[in-house]
């Protein structure tokens, strides 16, 4: 046995094992290596040693090597993309950088993008001399993300607003061709835009002018990026009650930050924008959301190298985005400066939360995006039963449905990106600003989950090989995992959207009542698409009949539904946006049949799935999940 050991790893010519023979139990043979167990060849093995020239002998690997799915061009791969820009933003300029772009993703960045995910980043606690120094030690190929990202404008673009309101589509969809070569360098992106845009709107200011400058620029030498620091070890979803880290006035108008964040993403930032709460002489704090307040911090070193105010604790052993450092921090005296009002600090800081909201759903998007430009690919390469996949009506079938779905996503995430644009370049209506306040944690949410499904369908797509770690293909589907997490999970993203609806008393859906109708309108003289407009229309009275019969119900009925009310949402308005694009005169086959397609499904669960939200259910949920029944 040791040497059918030492053959195996010793990579000694060729091996077989024999089981159950009843002369030679076991036998063993290693032609041409130094180990020979058993006992004289049988006619079979003499005829084995004239199998030199088999495919399989001789340390020869055979013939065939399956071809990898080929990365090609992901801008001129994306026709639903160069359509989309085509209609609503057809300048030269935009298509000639993003189709240089594209190419620098494929030649070049998806390469550092693999990098990252191969050399993960470290924690160096203490020096060879045991100084406590923090070092987070991160890959040349993540440094040269930065790098790229500054020069290629990827958060510039948004604030130069060179494009007017499209400048935000612009921008997203450049991160859209990035994002799943980026090596998760979107997520220091995402809470870097997002506090510019924070800055931004409160002011742009001294402490935080030349902050905000660093932020926006396109000069790699002086870019920042900024963290976002709200998760404690109380959770993430219950901000106001869950954060403990205090501040401390100092006698020349700045803070010390004292506390313990739990989740830090992308730690290696240059500055944060972080939750605290004031405390007075006696050192008493306002429980409660009305007790937090926003600050602004740098991330800095003293002479001797130590991190000013911060220990970091250790890093995360994440499932996926493992690119990426994400840390605990113990913030012991950090230097901070306040930039919100006392006890407005969610309100301040929501503006973030929309922005990296937005970009966890174009990442999504482009998850999509990129698996089924993968997949399709390798359909033109492997061959199954006679017939390469592409010739499988029923692999096609499977490839064309994440297709729809990756339509649908990149169709409810850019129209939320217009609305965006328009908000910030000063011509949004009432109507758009109260759809962007509603779709914005509806795409979040339904994105966010269709890229968990279309990625794990995707990776099916590749059979055995995409389970393979080296093949690239699994990390996408564990990096797909965190979307519908990080950012606000499912439930609390539709107990958003109810907020929202309260807040605003209704304003929010009357807004999206008006457009999805107004949309449908313009769609309703192209007879190849009736079939889609009758199914939206049917299933937006029957989401409206199920919001007056909800009006009348108790508060519970509502909380209960809150998750099929988001997905009802998001289902009808993307059905709209694909009929809307398909009716647009540019438009292709594809695009109707697209719309056709996403259609067919239940649009409105909320309304088909009312008994679920009977308040008796509530009661029956919890019997089902903590059933004890035993027989006997
Ligand atoms: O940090 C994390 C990881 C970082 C990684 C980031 C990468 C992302 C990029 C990906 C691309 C690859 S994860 C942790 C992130 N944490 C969250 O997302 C928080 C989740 N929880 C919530 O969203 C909750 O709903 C809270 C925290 C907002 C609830 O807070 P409150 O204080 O209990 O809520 P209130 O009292 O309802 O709201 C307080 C104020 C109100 O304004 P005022 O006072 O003026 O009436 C609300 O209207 O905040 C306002 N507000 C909002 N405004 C609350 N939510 C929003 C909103 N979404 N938009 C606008």
């Amino acid at each position: 046995m040791s040497a059918a050991l030492r053959c195996l790893l010793g990579g000694c010519g060729s091996w077989r094992l024999f089981c159950g023979v009843t002369q030679h139990p076991l036998h063993i043979r290693c032609v041409g290596g130094a180990a020979e167990v058993g006992t004289r060849p049988s006619k079979e093995e003499q005829l084995w040693e004239t199998e030199g020239s088999l495919h399989f002998s001789a340390a020869r690997l055979g013939p065939f090597f399956q071809d990898r799915p080929v990365l090609k061009n992901p801008f001129l791969e994306d026709a639903l993309l160069r359509g989309y820009l085509r209609r609503h933003l057809p300048q030269e300029a935009v298509f000639s950088d993003l189709r240089a772009f594209g190419e620098r993703v494929a030649t070049e960045v998806d390469g550092w993008g693999r990098e990252c995910e191969v050399t993960p980043p470290r924690l160096e606690h203490f020096d060879p001399w045991g100084r406590r120094v923090d070092h987070i030690l991160t890959s040349p190929a993540w440094k040269r993300m930065k790098e790229l990202s500054a020069s290629e404008g990827m958060v510039a673009i948004a604030y130069e607003r060179s494009f007017g309101e499209w400048s935000r589509v612009y921008q997203m969809s450049k991160l859209y061709i990035f994002s799943p070569s980026s090596g998760l360098y979107t997520c220091p992106l995402a809470m870097t835009d997002g506090a510019a845009k924070v800055i931004q709107s409160i002011g742009v200011t001294w402490p935080v002018e030349e902050a905000y400058k660093r932020l926006t620029t396109r000069h790699p030498e002086r870019f920042w990026t900024s963290g976002q620091w709200m998760t404690e070890r109380q959770g993430g979803s219950d901000v106001a009650s869950g954060t403990e880290t205090v501040a401390v006035p100092q006698t020349d108008g700045w803070y010390k930050l004292h506390g313990f964040k739990w989740f830090t993403s992308a730690t290696d930032a240059d500055m944060t924008l972080t939750l605290a709460r004031v405390c007075d002489k006696a050192g008493a704090t306002t429980p409660g959301s009305r007790g937090l307040s926003l600050f602004y911090a740098e991330v800095s070193r003293d002479q001797d190298g130590r991190l000013r105010g911060i220990e970091v604790q250790r890093l995360k052993d994440k499932l996926g985005t493992r690119q990426m450092p994400t840390a605990e921090l113990l913030l012991d005296g950090m230097l901070a400066h306040k930039l919100s009002e006392d006890g407005r600090g969610v309100s301040s800081i929501a503006n973030m939360l929309t922005i990296t909201r937005i970009h966890n759903s174009i990442s999504a998007a482009a998850a999509m995006r990129r698996v089924v430009q993968l997949a399709r690919d390798y359909a033109t390469r492997r061959t199954a039963f006679a017939k390469l996949l592409k010739d499988h009506p029923l692999h096609m079938q499977t490839l064309a449905r994440m297709e729809v779905e990756t339509r649908g996503a990149f169709l409810l995430v850019m129209d939320v990106c217009r609305l965006l644009g328009r908000e910030e370049s000063g011509v949004a209506t009432q109507l758009d600003a109260h759809l962007l306040r509603l779709l914005t944690p509806v795409v979040k949410l339904y994105t966010g989950k269709q890229a968990v499904a279309v990625v794990s369908e995707g990776l099916e797509s590749f059979g055995g090989q995409g389970y393979i770690e080296d093949t690239g293909l699994p990390g996408l589907l564990r990096d797909a995992q965190v979307l519908s997490i990080w950012e606000g999970t499912t439930n609390v993203l539709s107990l958003d959207v109810l907020r929202c609806v309260t807040r605003s008393s209704g304003m929010v859906l009357h807004a999206y009542f008006t457009h999805v109708k107004s949309l449908l309108a313009g769609a309703s003289g192209v007879s190849s698409l009736s079939p889609a407009v009758g199914a939206v229309d049917c299933a937006l009275s029957k989401l409206e009949g199920f919001i007056r019969e909800a009006a009348s119900r108790p508060p519970g009925y509502l909380e209960l539904a809150a998750r099929d009310l988001a997905y009802s949402l998001a289902r009808i308005f993307t059905g709209t946006l694909l009929i809307d694009h398909a009716s647009w005169t540019g438009a292709s086959p594809s695009d109707t049949y697209a719309a056709l397609r996403w259609c067919e499904q239940d649009l409105c669960p909320v309304a088909s799935k009312q008994i679920n939200y009977d308040p008796n259910c509530a009661g029956l949920d919890a019997a089902l999940v903590f059933d004890q029944t035993t027989e006997g």
